[in-house]
């Protein structure tokens, strides 16, 4: 496969004398792989970051950047976009957090041996707040820097969390250099299971089996164990746990079915009219969740329903504990990018805008609270709205 990758290194701007205008490109590294020609979402991010860099200019200018530049934002990258190097690295920091041993309450979580169960016992635990309309952006936001620092600080990654341009896995996802089972992927699909008949998201018609639905046992992850859960099992060959709840120690390999035809609801031009036709919060959270019907649309999922179910299976496809998938942090990355790229539109109104849906008053003031997953610092969810600088700076980052 060709793969062409280019490097725009932070060159200083000044020739023959002139000093040139900084632009945004000379703030934050990109690195691109040829392979993959820019589609209209990524188009439009360029674009916006013009905007971005002058929103950051203001907000320094009146000191509210908490030490946050475009120079110092973590990037993260799509998983294509990153050289071979940087996945081992990330790949074997994930490994790391997979054998860390768990920091949950052990007499809440019996079964829940490591970091990694960890954060599936939060998921478990505390899915309403972490889905409900105040909290599905900002607590997915957190929940995915907790997962970075985790892999930061407790296994030594230098880097930041990749996402997946949903886009890029439409056309064939299982030999992508995601989900192809080679050394540098993310794990290969699952072993073919017959009993294993297909999906129904929410209340939509049933997808069909793409031929997977079996252990994944090809890639880096073929001898990962998931310990906890399932919570709410979308499927029949997943054994049942021994405790209540799914708390108890269940012990299983990582199941999957890479399908298409789910992708296929996550194409470029849906991200692309879901972020330039929604024009305020509510109906981007509406649209992104549950579009309106279109009988003339075989693939009318939702943008937030294709990237949960792409790869499916257990514990990815399982509402309850589908953190224990490490695709779920590239999805939620992505959706991050996606209300990030919305938000950055318009950012003096729409950072702090809030979904409003049911008539809610406690959004302000909520706090989000991750507990074993961050010790005992709690975030006033307002402050997780803002990914350049929120929470004393915390929240520093920028996708490309
Ligand atoms: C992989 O991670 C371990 C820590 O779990 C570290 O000791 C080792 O050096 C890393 N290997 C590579 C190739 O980065
Ligand atoms: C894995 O496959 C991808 C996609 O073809 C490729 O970019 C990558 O270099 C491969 N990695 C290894 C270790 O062969
Ligand atoms: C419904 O889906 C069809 C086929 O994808 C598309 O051409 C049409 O524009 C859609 N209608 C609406 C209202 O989005
Ligand atoms: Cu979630």
């Amino acid at each position: 496969m060709r793969s062409i990758w280019c490097v725009s290194l932070l060159l200083p701007a000044v020739f023959a004398g002139t000093v040139a205008k900084r632009d945004w490109r000379s703030k934050v590294a990109v690195q691109r792989n040829g392979f993959y020609p820019l589609d209209v979402v990524d188009k439009l991010e360029e674009q916006t970051m013009t905007k971005v860099d002058e929103y950051m200019t203001k907000k320094i200018a009146a000191g509210k950047n908490n030490g946050c530049t475009l120079e110092t934002a973590g990037v993260r990258r799509e998983w294509g976009d990153m050289t071979d190097e940087q996945r081992l690295d990330f790949i074997n920091a994930t490994l790391c957090l997979m054998k860390a041993p768990s920091k949950a309450p052990t007499a809440q979580f019996p079964g829940a041996r490591t970091r990694y169960d960890d954060f599936m016992a939060y998921h478990l635990t505390n899915a309403g707040s972490l889905h409900d309309t105040i909290g599905l952006f900002p607590a997915h936001k957190y929940f995915l820097l907790a997962l970075e620092n985790a892999l930061r600080n407790e296994c030594g990654y230098k880097g930041y969390h990749p996402y997946m341009n949903y886009d890029r896995y439409t056309k064939d996802p299982i030999n992508s250099a995601l989900f192809n089972g080679n050394a540098t992927s993310m794990g290969g699909n699952g072993d073919p299971d017959p009993s294993y008949t297909g999906l129904r998201m929410g209340t939509g018609p049933m997808v069909k089996s793409a031929g997977g639905g079996g252990c994944v046992t090809k890639g880096p992850f073929k001898d990962y164990r998931a310990n906890i859960g399932p919570g709410a099992p979308m499927m029949p060959n997943v054994p049942k746990n021994p405790v209540a709840g799914g708390y108890g120690f269940n012990p299983r390999c990582m199941r999957r079915d890479i399908n298409v035809n789910v992708a296929l609801g996550a194409t470029a031009d849906r991200s692309y009219n879901l972020i330039t036709k929604s024009k305020d919060i509510n109906t981007f959270y509406n649209t992104l969740l549950t579009p309106p019907r279109n009988a003339s649309d075989p693939y009318n999922w939702g943008v937030h329903n294709s990237g949960h179910y792409i790869s499916g299976g257990d514990p990815g496809g399982d509402p309850m504990v589908s953190p224990g998938d490490p695709i779920f942090y590239f999805h939620h990355a992505m959706l991050d990018r996606l209300w990030w790229i919305w938000q950055m539109q318009d950012p003096d109104n729409r950072v702090n805008a809030q979904v409003n849906l049911g008539g809610r008053t406690d959004g302000p003031n909520r706090k989000l609270d991750l507990k074993w997953l961050t010790g005992t610092d709690t975030v006033p969810v307002l402050e997780a709205h803002d990914g350049l600088g929120g929470h004393g700076g915390a929240f520093c980052h920028v996708y490309v």
